[in-house]
């Protein structure tokens, strides 16, 4: 079967012939989808594995929760927490990516196998990030940011969402370029759930194939998103818990690969894994 859709490849990341899966392991006790269950190097590794056999292609590992509200970790916390797994995954073989906004985490992180570095703020929250990620010839996911998660509903608001969405996101892509990252490492990321209500993550991914307009790989991160939770609501009853949206995370997954993505990021693995192949599946009958 031949591609039909040009997803665009990150220069250091092996390529898929489809939509890869990006299995997410937080190390964290506070994340709200997940936390507190792999809150344990051991069994965090585990877990990482786990999502490997139920199909994913890479696995990100994060320390620090950006939950809306949430506060930050510190560094040392974050290193005590973060490192131990990368290292563990990296030496079974998993394509491991790191989540963090720090550069002293990113670069200790590639030290222990990380090959890719996943900052949410898009190197904003940290000065020091876009060097150190540019020194270590990596990959690095340019997500669109406007603060920290303790005041982000506060920015949430736009006139048109995709379109402040994608100029934000070139202009942080000419700042990381400007400060030594090849073009060729960058993957963009639209941010759901960060500074957005959720008619803006619907909106933005309902427009993604003009955020592959900017012409990077896109990452689309939509897992047990409070948007989802909001579009599964009964009338007169409250949201389902971020555990019970893994089925609507995969209509995601199958709407973002079929429009192009480049990964989807997701907490629960397999239902993913068969949503990309389907997808792939009908590009290449198309
Ligand atoms: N969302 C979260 C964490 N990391 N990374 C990228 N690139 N994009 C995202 O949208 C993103 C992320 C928050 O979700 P979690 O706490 O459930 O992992």
């Amino acid at each position: 079967m031949s591609t039909t859709i040009d997803r665009g490849t990150a220069q250091g990341l092996p390529e898929w012939d489809r939509c890869a899966v990006m299995g997410v392991v937080n190390v964290t006790p506070d994340s709200f989808s997940d936390g507190g269950r792999w809150f344990d190097t051991t069994a965090a590794v585990k877990h990482g594995l786990h999502l490997v056999a139920e199909g994913a292609d890479l696995v990100d590992v994060g320390g620090e929760s950006t939950r809306p509200g949430a506060t930050r970790v510190d560094e040392e916390e974050e290193l005590r927490r973060v490192i131990p797994v990368v290292r563990g995954l990296a030496a079974e073989g998993v394509t491991v990516s790191v989540d963090t906004m720090r550069a002293t985490v990113a670069a200790r992180a590639v030290e222990a196998g990380a090959v890719l570095v996943n900052d949410v703020s898009g190197g904003l929250a940290d000065p020091a990030m876009v060097p150190a990620v540019a020194a270590a010839e990596v990959p690095f996911v340019v997500m669109h940011w406007r603060g920290f998660s303790h005041d982000m509903n506060r920015l949430a608001v736009y006139d048109d969402v995709v379109r402040e969405v994608l100029a934000e996101l070139r202009t942080r892509m000419e700042a990381v370029v400007d400060g030594g990252i090849a073009p060729e490492r960058i993957v963009v990321d639209p941010g759901l759930g960060f500074a957005k209500l959720a008619p803006h993550d619907l909106a933005l991914v309902a427009h993604l194939p003009e955020l592959r307009a900017l012409g990077r790989p896109l990452l689309v991160a939509a897992s047990r998103k409070r948007f989802l939770g909001h579009v599964l609501t009964r009338e007169g009853s409250t949201p389902p818990p971020a555990r019970e949206r893994d089925a609507a995370t995969a209509a995601v997954s199958a709407i973002a690969a079929h429009t192009g993505a480049w990964a989807v990021r997701v907490h629960e693995v397999r239902a993913t894994a068969d949503a990309v192949r389907v997808a792939r599946a009908v590009e290449g009958a198309a």
